[in-house]
């Protein structure tokens, strides 16, 4: 049985990668990602080409590239290229969520997290940005069937800042957006009117706020942390005009997919998994293209956010031993 060791800061068997570990203690830019996306939301080896690819972008801006994931019961915050390669080709690793993060400690297995366990992991760890394609969200249905991702309720309780194309379209995007509200999560669109939806450009909801500059949005991010250090802000960026999909064409998809979901009995932790695939085939491969296409580009927005925001606290910092030195 596992009996947790411990690390500093948190009692938890965290493992910084070294370029990860270093770029903290210099307070310099980290962005952390998911890895659930890899293992199991795109296929072997577009997946791997797409997790490397990730990683070079965010180095390219400046910023230190943290994948994370659970190894064999341990935290890993920041993975190497055979890491990355293990987790590619094994889609059959377990899909976990903050909630399932205490039984892969204690059994010492492996997990790929997703967005609500990355957030968790990553405000653990002490990385202030973390990037995803699309968020869970409130499902379509979710008014029977109380599907909620817990992605959302992550938001509340980690303090990060979160870089995003929205919610996947597969989900009730007005009542994601709602409940986003109801929880008092701060949304901001980036230099773009509208809540975007994944890999179309808009969701047709206009976001509830609108920031162009990054220096504002790096001082939103720092009182953020101050007024409510758990509450995350969800940063939004839509996918370039020449990556998006055609919104009708995809809406046909899903509908198809959700069809077929419900015929089948999928429910629950699978419904995401199913319905992602079910959309690719109906676009036949279009939708894991365009996945791609939005996570590079959301990864590279965060990356350069994430460099202005390093900056940011370093020049407040500096200001303040001015003051009061
Ligand atoms: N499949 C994909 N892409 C994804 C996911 C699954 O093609 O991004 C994952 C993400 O990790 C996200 C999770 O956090 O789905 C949400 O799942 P749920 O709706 O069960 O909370
Ligand atoms: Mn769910």
């Amino acid at each position: 049985m596992n009996t947790p060791p411990f690390s500093r800061g948190t009692a938890l068997p965290l493992r910084f990668s070294a370029e990860v570990k270093e770029a903290l203690a210099q307070q310099q830019a980290v962005v952390a990602l998911e890895s659930n996306v890899i293992c199991q939301g795109l296929d072997y080896p577009q997946n791997l080409q797409t997790a490397l690819a990730l990683e070079q972008k965010v180095r390219a801006k400046g910023a230190v590239p943290a994948t994370l994931a659970v190894l064999q019961g341990e935290i890993c915050v920041g993975l190497n290229n055979d890491e990355l390669a293990y987790l590619a080709t094994r889609p059959q690793t377990a899909k976990i969520s903050s909630r399932d993060l205490a039984f892969v400690l204690a059994s010492g297995s492996s997990g790929a997290t997703t967005v609500a366990c990355s957030l968790q992991i990553a405000a653990h760890a002490g990385i202030r940005f973390f990037a995803s394609a699309g968020l869970g969200g409130v499902h379509r249905g979710a008014q029977q069937t109380m599907d909620i991702s817990g992605d959302l309720i992550e938001l509340t309780r980690s303090g990060l800042a979160v870089v995003c194309a929205g919610a996947k379209n597969i989900l009730d995007l007005g009542l994601t957006l709602e409940f986003l509200e109801t929880h008092n999560v701060p949304v901001v669109s980036y230099q773009f009117d509208d809540f975007p939806a994944f890999y179309c450009r808009s969701s047709g909801f206009k976001a509830p706020k609108r920031l162009d500059d990054p220096q504002q949005l790096a001082a939103a991010i720092e009182w953020q942390k101050r007024i409510a250090p758990n509450l995350s802000m969800l940063i939004c960026t839509p996918t370039p005009e020449a990556d998006a999909l055609d919104a009708a064409a995809v809406e046909q998809a899903i509908k198809t997919a959700s069809l077929q979901a419900e015929q089948q009995g999928i429910s629950g932790n699978a419904i995401t998994r199913f319905m992602m695939k079910a959309v690719e085939q109906a676009t036949a491969g279009q939708s894991a293209r365009a996945n791609q296409a939005v996570l590079l580009h959301t990864t590279e927005v965060a990356a350069e956010l994430a460099v202005v925001h390093a900056r940011y606290c370093q020049q407040q910092q500096e200001q303040t031993a001015q003051a009061f030195g």
